[in-house]
């Protein structure tokens, strides 16, 4: 979230697209109820089926899975051409008066710089804004010349028309010029909108382009930075904010530092790649301070062995070999025979994992499986014959399945980052059972083993697992107090300021603030964002104490939050360019009091720049504002455009509709043996979509009587026209295939689905909630990951879980 969850009830108007708030996040859609009895704010749902969200909502319009896109990108040009931006801040605040490149085109679904044959963008070096001989980016503020990004943006979307976009996504079009209108009210100063969105959004070949839909979206109206506004990721597991933020991605480093690629061999190249001078005059890059980051990372991996001479240990990280080892593609790898051990922990692939078929035939191919789970899971049972729930042939499969229990969050002491980004301490509530152990003392027993290994052995490169720094109180099973502090990050000598040479920190001591990090070797910090977290003042993730002196629920003394205890990033834009709130009369975040940048909030921005002095609030981008044009940051182009789900009810872009090429996303990965097993709509006429129960928290609860008993069994939401089409009632049983397999299920008939005319036919939607299987004390049920396919999208390689086709047929 760019907000926080008690942010939400100073919204005037809540969007929840690309979500189930009501249902998958009930305790955090209580600050929608705050804003809609206390602010007067108004809810706006769009989603495939009226779900518990929708049903308390001012405005509900449904939309066909996975075509978020047509529908945004619609209403960003009914935005423009009605006049219902918020100009001050788009002028000031974003891209919009900059030039971009001569030779950058858009031309048959594709831009400038695709290459057919490998299925990418091989060029993207027209993906830029022009550089003037000044070394900076050169704007319009006029916003007239024809290359710039306003001008780009506007001819982009006047395809979009209502007709058009209302033919793709199967929303009504009076209906859908209704929400339109309400969300354009947001672009009022003093009218603020915020978005919250989680899987309907991520799951789909298209959805990292989406969320930058709605990103465009809210900056068009002015709502980054504001309170009640943002960019609202919903997240999932309990610390997979944590996760990503420590960076268990393949590809990153704590802290959203990026590992190096096979051509970075050279240290000085990989830190200069990272750390770009500012775009414009007077602007603050903070990631010129990346060297700081990343040299105080090494010297919390590798201590006194890090050192100036050998690059702080550079050669010890892994270069990646290709873009990233994502779950699809290490799946894959394991399915062609290539991988020969996978470590399983805390994750339930064969249930979670689109097509369940192919990820079962690869568990099959390793010579062993280690799985870390308190739960028995499906997959460390996925050898086991259960019958149609699992029709597998045991004796042919050799895995060595070794299972290691473990305890569950609630048995250890730690963290938790939340996904308003804040870091909450918890304490243990009860001892492990039988033989648990904690992650960490396995994850301890495992290194000291693979180290003696090497020290005795050598082996091919001993040298990164040798050389770390493992000095900590308790080697066998280091505490979470230990590895918290540790990622806070200490002095390792006297820390000064270079202006007065005060001594800042103490060696030996905890850092107060990621400003202390050095790329000098002089401190060490495990995650730079973090640092703060855990100082000479101790723990404050710990803190408890909910005071909110201007009644904006901001509570700056309740745990930490990162980046440096702030709350709502990029802050700075909450206020006008001359440093004043844009609506005094309202919640007031961060303003220039004459000598500072102060207020409510922890300042996003150089707490001592002038507002006259020339720098923008976004100083995360080199050119100091927000992107409407992402330069060459995704992979499929500057600005989203629709493309079908890979298995498309309507077989064609209604934008491109000869052009089979761009049918689907063009620069999706596809892996040889999954092309042929994408169903095609004369077989599997009906678009399928997964989701989730507030009643099973995915494949766990079925390990629990009472969760068992409050959903017993296994069905999929048919809307009534379908059934009637069908001979289906309501508790028969139903088939469900796709061309990967089948579930059978009981069939629910519901009015919350209804038949969407798109493309000139009807489609009918089918929903499938996921928590069933095999394993635990409810009753069994089909992995609904049978039906999905094996393709994500084309930048997260997050799974199309969203959009697929389905049969349906009475049993
Ligand atoms: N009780 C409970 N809570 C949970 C979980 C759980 O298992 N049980 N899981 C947790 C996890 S890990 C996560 S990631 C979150 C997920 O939270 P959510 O993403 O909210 O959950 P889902 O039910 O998967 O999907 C949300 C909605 O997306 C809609 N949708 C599908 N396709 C589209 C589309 O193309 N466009 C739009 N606009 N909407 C679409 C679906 O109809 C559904 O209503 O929930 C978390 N919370
Ligand atoms: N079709 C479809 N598929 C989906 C989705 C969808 O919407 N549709 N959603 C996707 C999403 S968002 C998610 S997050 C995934 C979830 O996929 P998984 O993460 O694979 O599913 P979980 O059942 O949450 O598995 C987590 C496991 O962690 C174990 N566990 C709990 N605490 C601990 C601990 O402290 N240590 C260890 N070692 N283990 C622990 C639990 O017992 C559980 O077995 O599913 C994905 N799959
Ligand atoms: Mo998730």
């Amino acid at each position: 979230m760019t907000n926080h969850w008690a942010d939400i009830q100073n919204a005037d108007l809540v969007l929840i697209m690309g979500g189930n708030a009501a249902e998958a996040h009930p305790c955090g859609f209580k600050w929608v109820t705050e804003a809609k009895a206390h602010n007067k704010a108004r809810l706006i749902v769009v989603d495939p089926r009226f779900n518990r969200s929708a049903s308390v909502a001012d405005l509900y319009a449904p939309i066909r899975t996975g075509t978020d896109i047509a529908f945004l990108g619609g209403l960003i040009y009914h935005l423009i051409s009605n006049d219902k931006i918020q100009h001050e801040y788009v002028r000031n605040y974003t891209d919009a008066s900059f030039i971009v490149r001569e030779g950058f085109t858009f031309e048959n679904g594709l831009f400038s710089g695709y290459d057919a044959s490998q299925r990418r963008y091989g060029d993207k070096s027209a993906w830029g804004y022009e550089i003037g001989e000044d070394g900076f980016a050169v704007v319009d503020p006029t916003l007239s010349h024809p290359r710039c990004v306003f001008n780009l943006l506007k001819q982009h979307y006047s395809r979009y028309t209502p007709e058009v976009v209302s033919s793709i996504c199967g929303t009504p079009k009076e209906l859908m010029l209704k929400v339109w209108d309400t969300i354009a009210e947001a672009s009022a100063p003093d009218k603020v909108m915020t978005i919250m969105y989680a899987l309907g959004w991520t799951q789909h070949s298209t959805g990292s382009q989406m969320i930058r839909t709605g990103a465009m979206l809210q900056l068009l109206l002015g709502n980054i930075g504001m309170p009640g506004g943002g960019m609202n990721a919903l997240r999932g597991h309990s610390n997979i904010q944590g996760l990503t933020d420590l960076g268990l991605l393949s590809n990153l480093l704590p802290g959203y530092l990026t590992l190096p690629g096979d051509a970075e061999q050279d240290y000085a190249a990989y830190i200069a790649k990272r750390t770009q001078k500012p775009l414009r005059p007077g602007q603050l890059s903070y990631w010129q301070n990346y060297e700081k980051f990343h040299v105080s990372l090494m010297k919390a991996w590798y201590g006194k062995n890090a050192t100036a001479e050998n690059n702080w240990g550079y050669d010890w990280l892994p270069k990646l070999d290709t873009p990233g080892y994502d779950v699809l593609k290490v799946f894959d790898l394991m399915y062609q025979g290539k991988i020969n051990g996978y470590f399983c922990q805390g994750f339930n692939p064969i249930a979670s994992f689109p097509n369940k078929a192919k990820v079962g035939a690869a568990l099959a191919k390793l010579k062993y499986l280690v799985v870390m789970d308190p739960l028995a899971t499906e997959t460390s049972e996925f050898w086991r014959n259960a019958g149609d729930y699992n029709d597998v042939d045991t004796a042919a499969i050799q895995t060595t399945v070794i299972r290691l229990p473990t305890t569950c969050f609630a048995e250890e002491d730690g963290s938790l980052v939340n996904s308003g980004r804040w870091l909450q301490w918890h304490w243990k509530g009860a001892e492990p059972p039988g033989q648990a152990r904690t992650d960490i003392a396995i994850m301890g027993g495992l290194f000291h083993r693979l180290r003696e290994l090497y020290r005795k052995e050598g082996g091919a490169f001993p040298d990164p697992i040798l050389n770390i720094d493992w000095s900590y109180l308790r080697p066998d099973e280091p505490g979470p107090d230990e590895i918290a502090r540790e990622f806070n990050g200490k002095a390792l000598a006297d820390v000064t300021d270079p202006a007065t040479g005060a001594v800042l920190a103490k060696a030996g001591e905890q850092l107060a603030g990621f400003a202390q990090l050095r790329a000098d070797g002089s401190t060490a910090s495990g995650c730079w964002i973090f640092c703060g977290s855990w100082t000479q003042l101790g723990n404050q993730m710990a803190r408890r104490d909910n005071a909110d002196p201007y009644g904006m629920g901001q509570t700056l003394g309740w745990a930490w939050a990162w980046p440096a205890n702030r709350r709502i990033l990029y802050n700075r834009a909450s206020a006008d360019p001359s440093g004043k709130p844009w609506d005094p009369r309202k919640k007031r975040l961060v303003w220039w009091n004459g000598t500072a940048w102060g207020g409510t909030d922890v300042p996003d921005f150089k707490p001592d720049s002038p507002p006259d002095a020339g720098m923008n609030p976004f100083i995360m981008n080199p050119e100091g504002v927000a992107r409407l044009f992402a330069v060459d940051k995704m992979a499929e182009g500057p600005f989203p455009e629709h493309y079908e789900p890979f298995e498309t009810p309507i077989g064609r872009n209604p934008l491109h509709p000869d052009k089979p090429g761009v049918t689907s996303n063009p620069a999706a990965r596809v892996f040889q043996n999954d092309l042929e097993l994408f169903g095609k709509a004369d077989e599997f006429p009906y678009a399928a979509t997964t989701y989730r129960l507030t009643e099973h928290f995915h494949f766990w609860t079925k390990h629990s009587r009472l969760n068992a008993i409050t959903q017993p069994e296994q069905f999929v939401e048919i809307g009534e026209a379908l059934a009637k089409e069908l001979g289906i009632q309501a508790g028969q049983r139903v088939k469900v295939s796709s061309n990967r397999g089948f579930i059978k299920a009981v069939a629910v008939v519901t009015k919350r689905l209804k038949p969407l005319t798109v493309d000139g036919k009807t489609v009918h939607q089918v929903g499938i909630p996921l928590h069933w299987g095999f394993t635990g004390v409810a009753r069994n049920g089909y992995l609904t990951n049978t039906l999905t396919p094996f393709v994500g999208d084309a930048n997260t390689q997050t799974p199309e879980f969203k959009s697929f086709l389905v049969n349906v047929e009475k049993v």
